[in-house]
């Protein structure tokens, strides 16, 4: 099955017809605690494991969809109010899932989007991108899809998008279904006001290699990756279990070690892949150097060289005081941080 294939069936008994002249979505991005890494289907973004992420409530991408006039010959795509040109990786990416939604007769698409993340930088920035695209088209055509299709939906533009559909913690269910039509987000119904998140920005220019690309070179290449879903399911079963009863440590420490059994995994891949810098290194010492000292502090790091820490309320003075830059959010708070 293709991804043209996958939207069609998606999208049975459903208009074609654009029923509004703009659709608008806001979606938060995600962290995930237990990390999506490898797929079992490139085409269709499907995963070999399941994943667990947790919501940044506040920060994420706001996008608008128009449908153009029917003399327009391009796609036109703002991105904080500024052009992108058209054969950008970006746009590129872009006009190529839109594609999935032009219907009969093919028309072309303003597209205006703004993200309050930097993107390309490992702050997951294309999960809330591509489920605000699908968001948007939703409300365009007036699909009124349920969430679970729009996750699926949005998987085909980047498999972490289907976990953006909710606030708090949700897990990707890996499925097992050829066409993927049991692949997309399920939330976990828990709140947990005392959590915080903190992005620690070191380097906000774009990666060098797409997590796309690095996900596939592991694992076809790393002798070690048969073991990651071993270790991932049995992560996956801890991480909720200390999610329904609220113990930090075990959260922390099981995220943690998650995020850099992945980057572990990607060091043995050939050639080898590192995303972590110098300063990444330095600030991993220092976390680890405050939790020596009794700090209950972790980290998880995605596929860029930035990290975000994992620590509770009772912490947040103390640690924003050691890591001056730190932009902290409440995943079930009021959330005042944007970048
Ligand atoms: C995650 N990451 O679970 C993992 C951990 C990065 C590190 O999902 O190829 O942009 O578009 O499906 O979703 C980033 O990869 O990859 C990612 P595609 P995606 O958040």
């Amino acid at each position: 099955m293709n991804k043209e294939s996958a939207v069609t069936q998606l999208l049975k008994g459903y208009t074609k017809e654009p029923q509004h002249s703009e659709g608008s979505f806001f979606a938060a991005t995600n962290i995930a605690l237990a990390k999506y890494w490898g797929k079992r289907n490139v085409e269709l973004n499907l995963p070999i494991t399941s994943s667990l992420s947790i919501s940044l409530g506040a920060l994420g991408t706001e996008t608008s969809i128009y449908l153009q006039a029917s003399n327009a010959t391009e796609d036109v795509i703002l991105m904080n109010k500024k052009r992108v040109d058209n054969d950008s990786p970006f746009a590129l990416r872009l006009i190529k899932f839109l594609d999935l939604f032009r219907f009969v007769p093919a028309r072309y698409f303003r597209v205006e989007t703004s993200a309050n993340i930097p993107i390309a930088a490992g702050v997951a920035s294309s999960a809330s991108g591509f489920a605000a695209v699908v968001g948007a088209l939703d409300q365009l055509y007036d699909w009124k899809l349920p969430k679970a299709t729009l996750s699926r939906l949005a998987r085909l533009g980047s498999g972490s998008a289907a976990r953006s559909f909710w606030p708090g913690f949700v897990e990707w269910q890996a499925g097992s279904e050829e066409d993927g039509m049991d692949s997309y987000g399920i939330p976990i119904a828990e709140t947990w006001p005392a959590l915080r998140i903190g992005l620690l920005l070191l380097d906000t220019d774009p990666k060098p290699l797409s997590s796309t690309q690095a996900m596939q070179k592991t694992v076809l290449t790393s002798s070690f990756y048969e073991l990651w879903p071993t270790k991932q399911m049995a992560d996956l079963a801890r991480l909720k279990a200390a999610i329904a009863t609220h113990a930090f440590t075990e959260l922390g420490e099981v995220a943690e070690a998650n995020a850099l059994a992945m980057h572990a995994l990607m060091l043995t891949a050939s050639p080898p892949i590192l995303y972590s810098s110098p300063k990444t290194v330095e600030m991993i010492h220092k976390i680890w150097y405050y939790r020596e000292k009794g700090l209950n502090i972790y980290f998880t790091q995605d596929a860029g060289p930035n990290l975000k820490l994992l620590f509770l309320k009772e912490d947040e003075e103390v640690i924003s005081k050691l890591f001056p830059t730190l932009v902290i959010i409440a995943p079930f708070g009021a959330n005042k941080a944007v970048l």
